[in-house]
Order: C-alpha cells, then structure tokens, then sequence
C-alpha cells in the first residue's frame, strides 16, 4: 500500500492501496511519525476527515481502501477498527473511528487553524450542527437504498415519495440555518468543523442528483462556497470525477402520477442506469445539477493542485 503526503495547497495523491491485509498491521506497528487516514473514495464520513487534515496543513498519509477489496473486514484491519469501516486514523499509538470523533481530535492536536468558534454560542451552534449532519445522511439513505435495493417493478411511489418528502423536511431545515449566514456556526462565523461534517452529505446528495434549484437557494450558494475551498476541491472523492452517480435523489425519478404503471418504472430503472457511461469530463454542472457552470471538474481540480483560485463560479 503506497503512501503519500498532503497539505492544504496541493491535491494529494490519495490513491495507494493494493489494500494487502498486512499493511494496517503494519501501519500500526511502525508507529508513524505522521497521521495515517484510512479512506475510501466516495465515503463522505472519510471526505470529512480528509478535508479537514488539508484544511489544516496536516502532513498525513492517506492510504486508499477499495471497499470490494475485503480489506475492511481483514483481522489485521478489524484489530484496528472493530466496525472495519473507514475512515480509521492513526496517530502514533492512538486509533480512532467515527468521523466526528476524529474531526475533534484533529482540532485539538491541530489548533493553529481553528475551526471550532470560541464564543460560545457559536461554538455551541458549530457542536450542533456537526450532530446533526448525520441526520442529513439518514433522510437521503432512506430514499437511496430504498430505490437502490427495490426492483423497478416493485417501487411502492406513494411510499417513495413519502421518503422524499422527509428528505425535503430535512433540506428545509439546513436551508434555514443558512439564511443571512456563510456558514453553519452562524451568521459572521467563518467555516468550521459543522462545515466539514455536513458539506460531504450535500454533496453525495448533489451526486445522486439532488436539485437545489429553485427550493434551496441558501444551500445552493453554500454549495457553491463550499466547492471553491482547496480543501474540498482536494479531497473530492476521484470516481465522482470519472463517473456520474445514480441519479436516486432527482424528483424526476418520480412519476408525476401516483400509482405508476410498470411502463413508468421501467422508465425510472432506464433513467438511473443513464449514470451508467462514465463521461470522459464531468462538467461542474453534474456536480451541481444546476447546468449552470461550463467549467469542468477535472479543471477545478487541476487549479486547485496549481494552487490557483477555483475557476468554478458556479
Ligand atoms: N459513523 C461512521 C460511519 C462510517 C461508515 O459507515 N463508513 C462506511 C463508508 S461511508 C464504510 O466504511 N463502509 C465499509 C463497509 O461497510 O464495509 C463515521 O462517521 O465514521
């Protein structure tokens, strides 16, 4: 499993890993000097971690785990982390799991930039928020996983777009604590652990085709804010770049009446599976469903490494 170092100015070559089962045994034993992040591309738990080691100027090694790879559940890796789940870091003797477990550590260990406001109510805000980011996740697995794992002819609609609505409750609120503010800690508080915590969940549902247009201009904007950080644009998880992401979370998988024939959701299955032929570029707009933006990822992307401004105003 190679290794590799990243700051907050350059993408890192996060890519390592054969994943061979002796290497987080090994990872472990050696005891290293510098921060080793397990990770998984398109994770957003270990996006969080990642983020915010380069948002911080952490010199770390990212060791990639493919997740078919069987690696996770390997002895050597369980011994590690006993859910055998990324993201998992290293630090000398100490191995730590749960993403926003490690976002506290790094902003102890790593207090020179602060990403935990000091007055307290902010800091309280940015605490509650970091919390309650995984209800985000939950609200959009509820209605990934429930399209992913039914067969097209066996999609209940009025059930699915009750899933939907409760997503959209959900949205509503993020919405709302972005009003008249940048950021989540609240209005004049700059970028904090809440952000990290929460933006990697915007943008799996951004992926999966959620549209922030026209119901979610402040979470369309934050989105935006978000993408145009070194950080971010760094550890953006690389197969996203390569290859669209079912499109699960677009309404448009809905059929405009209840009670869908079979024709429907044969049309729905068709649909998701357009997501199926990795485009050579993706442009900003698919990350953004906003078709908005002619600048590509891989551009963004490329800036960033060059250190550049983000040339994505979308
Ligand atoms: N609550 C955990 C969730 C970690 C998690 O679910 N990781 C997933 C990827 S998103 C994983 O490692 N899955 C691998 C597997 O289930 O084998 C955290 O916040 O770190």
């Amino acid at each position: 499993m190679a290794s590799s170092s990243a700051s907050a100015d350059v993408k890192p070559e996060l890519s390592s890993s054969s994943s061979s089962s002796s290497s987080a045994a090994s990872a472990a034993a050696a005891a290293p000097s510098r921060p080793v992040l397990f990770w998984g591309s398109g994770s957003p738990p270990a996006w969080r971690v990642c983020a915010v080691l380069l948002e911080k100027g952490v010199d770390f090694d990212g060791r990639r785990v493919q997740f078919d790879s069987g690696f996770l559940k390997t002895p050597e890796f369980l011994a590690l982390n006993p859910r055998g789940l990324v993201p998992s870091l290293i630090d000398g003797d100490l191995v730590l799991y749960e993403s926003l477990a490690i976002l506290h550590y790094l902003e102890d260990k790593y207090p020179a930039v602060r990403l935990i406001p000091k007055e307290p109510a902010a800091k309280a805000r940015c605490l509650m928020r970091m919390q309650e980011a995984n209800n985000a996740s939950s609200a959009a697995g509820e209605v990934v996983y429930y399209v992913r794992r039914t067969r097209p002819e066996s999609i209940n609609f009025p059930y699915l777009r009750c899933k939907f609505a409760v997503l959209a409750e959900e949205l509503k609120l993020w919405e709302s604590y972005l009003a008249g503010a940048e950021y989540l800690a609240g209005p004049g508080q700059g970028v904090s652990l809440a952000d990290f915590a929460f933006f990697p969940n915007l943008a799996y549902m951004v992926r999966l085709g959620l549209e922030l247009e026209p119901n979610y201009p402040n979470l369309k904007a934050y989105f935006c804010r978000m993408c145009a950080r070194k950080s971010i644009l760094a550890s953006w998880p690389p197969h996203w770049l390569k290859s669209h992401g079912l499109p699960c979370l677009s309404s448009s998988i809905l059929p405009p009446v209840e009670g869908a024939t079979r024709e429907a959701c044969e049309a729905v299955a068709a649909s998701a599976g357009a997501g199926s032929v990795p485009p050579t570029d993706v442009p900003c707009s698919r990350m953004n469903t906003a078709d908005r933006c002619p600048v590509s990822a891989r551009d963004v992307v490329a800036a960033a490494a060059r250190g550049e401004e983000s040339p994505a105003k979308c």
